[in-house]
């Protein structure tokens, strides 16, 4: 039985559908942020970076979205959430969402969580006017180079659509309009209207 750490509206949204999708044997526990439990004794004896998503396991805590997503998709290979027989593939599956982990979600993050750069409120106020442009630059890089079509692989569903369909939630918080990138609007659409995700995404609003 694995166990999931999340918070609603947050990156571990994308484990939460992955492990939904894949059937997997799981509880979802939230984490209230807003009594910052994300900061608790409790909780960073368990995560001690004081984030989510965290993954219990039989074999300890996985934490970063990548990693948890490659996870719950090798464990259940029935689910086909990645391309577990072609290498290049999976390389290519692990260079996308790598670009969202480290990219994407940290040029989000300077809208909310610009103090972790700064302590000049000038320069936390100057990283949060940047947002648009550069959560916007990242998927103009995504919907021109890197979602193929159907799928983000191409013909191949995986946890990339899951992940990118995570992310693509922020864009009208961070001040970018999704019609200008119509692969991505269109991949949106068609991943909301999933009833896993739908299922999920529901859950997630209702416990918020
Ligand atoms: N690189 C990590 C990022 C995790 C992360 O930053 N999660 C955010 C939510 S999207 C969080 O827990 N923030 C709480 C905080 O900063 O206090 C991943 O992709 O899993």
């Amino acid at each position: 039985m694995l166990t999931l750490y999340y918070a609603p509206g947050t990156c571990a949204l994308a484990s939460h559908i992955a492990l939904e999708h894949a059937g997997a044997d799981y509880a979802a526990v939230r984490v209230d942020f807003s009594r910052s439990e994300q900061r608790s004794e409790e909780y960073l004896r368990l995560n001690p970076k004081g984030r989510v998503p965290a993954l219990v396991t039989e074999r300890g805590i996985l934490t970063e979205t990548p990693a948890i997503l490659q996870y719950i998709a090798q464990t259940h290979p029935q689910a086909k959430l990645a391309p577990l027989d072609d290498v290049f593939a999976l390389a290519q599956m692990n260079a996308f969402n790598s670009y969202l982990c480290a990219t994407v979600h940290v040029a989000h993050a300077h809208r909310m969580r610009g103090y972790r750069w700064a302590d000049d409120p000038a320069a936390v106020e100057a990283m949060k006017a940047k947002v648009p442009q550069t959560v916007g630059d990242c998927f103009a890089l995504i919907e021109r180079d890197y979602l193929l079509g159907p799928w983000v692989l191409g013909e191949r569903y995986s946890v990339s659509d899951i992940y990118l369909f995570t992310l693509a939630q922020w864009l009208e918080g961070d001040s970018v309009d999704v019609n200008r990138f119509p692969k991505v609007a269109e991949h949106r659409r068609r991943m909301a209207e999933h009833p896993v995700v739908d299922r999920i995404v529901s859950r997630e609003q209702s416990a918020a």
